[in-house]
């Protein structure tokens, strides 16, 4: 029995199938973990979601901003953007039953007997690990509940970028969503920066990726993420580990097999 973490799919359905057969995946046996983000961009976005939601509880995958963002447009709350390319969900027969275990996907997931975190785009250096997995379980409440359609609504803003325990309702769950779903870069107080779009290497020295911030958490706890394909070659700190290398973007899909750290890659087909 193997224990996988792939990165981010974005409907790469092709490269996501060879992957699996090269590491010879067994459903029966192994177990896959994913960083998010299934969907948008890539040309099979649906046949990810079905793929994995099939592998009932062989699987763990976490809510990315693609898909909250798909969430919010198969509610209407926002429009679809053609480059997304994901017309053939909201044609889908089973589009129901897709969007309901959608939004059950957790914001953050802890593996049982070896200890990573796994979250979309990272954890916010201004929690620890109870305060993180707490504000996860917080918002997932609010998105399996039926009116989960506000919070979606409510989302899309940038502020607060800073976190303090006192933070209530839209603005803590706003903060929540966006420090797992969107984050990149912090600045030197830990406020969440979503201006700077420049690679990691060309970024102002006022700005460092998350994980270059000090957190006690990041020197114990083992912390994979993906959602940053451009820190593709990037040195991430011992216990951190990028998994998204931009396979949608011409790049390739990388999936770590956790027992004895072997990465596996996959061209873009
Ligand atoms: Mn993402």
């Amino acid at each position: 029995m193997a224990t996988y973490i792939i990165g981010d799919l974005h409907g790469c359905f092709d490269e996501f199938q060879a992957l699996l057969k090269q590491a010879d995946f067994n459903p029966q046996q192994d177990e896959l973990w994913l960083t998010g983000d299934l969907v948008a961009r890539g040309e099979n976005s649906l046949e990810c979601l079905r793929f994995v939601k099939n592998l009932g509880e062989r699987a763990v995958t976490l809510l990315g901003n693609h898909d909250l963002h798909l969430l919010a447009t198969l509610q209407g709350i926002k429009k679809v953007k053609e480059r997304d390319k994901v017309e053939a969900i909201f044609q889908a027969e089973d589009r129901e039953a897709l969007q309901n275990w959608l939004r059950n996907r957790p914001l953050v997931a802890q593996h049982p007997r070896h200890g990573f975190l796994l979250a979309h785009a990272g954890i916010s250096p201004e929690w620890d690990l109870a305060t993180a997995i707490g504000c996860a379980r917080e918002v997932e409440g609010v998105l399996q509940s039926e009116d989960y359609g506000t919070l979606l609504s409510q989302m899309y803003d940038n502020s607060p970028n800073r976190w303090s325990a006192h933070l209530q309702g839209i603005a803590r769950w706003r903060y929540t969503i966006n420090a797992f779903t969107r984050m990149r870069f912090c600045d030197k107080d830990k406020g969440l920066d979503f201006d700077c779009k420049l690679p990691v290497e060309q970024a102002p020295p006022e700005l460092k990726p998350w994980f270059e911030l000090d957190s006690p958490l990041f020197h114990q706890q083992d912390i994979l993420f993906g959602h940053w394909a451009s820190l593709i070659g990037y040195p991430t700190p011992r216990h951190i580990y990028a998994l998204d290398t931009g396979c949608v973007w011409g790049n390739y899909l990388t999936m770590l097999r956790w027992e004895d750290k072997k990465v596996f890659t996959q061209e873009k087909m």
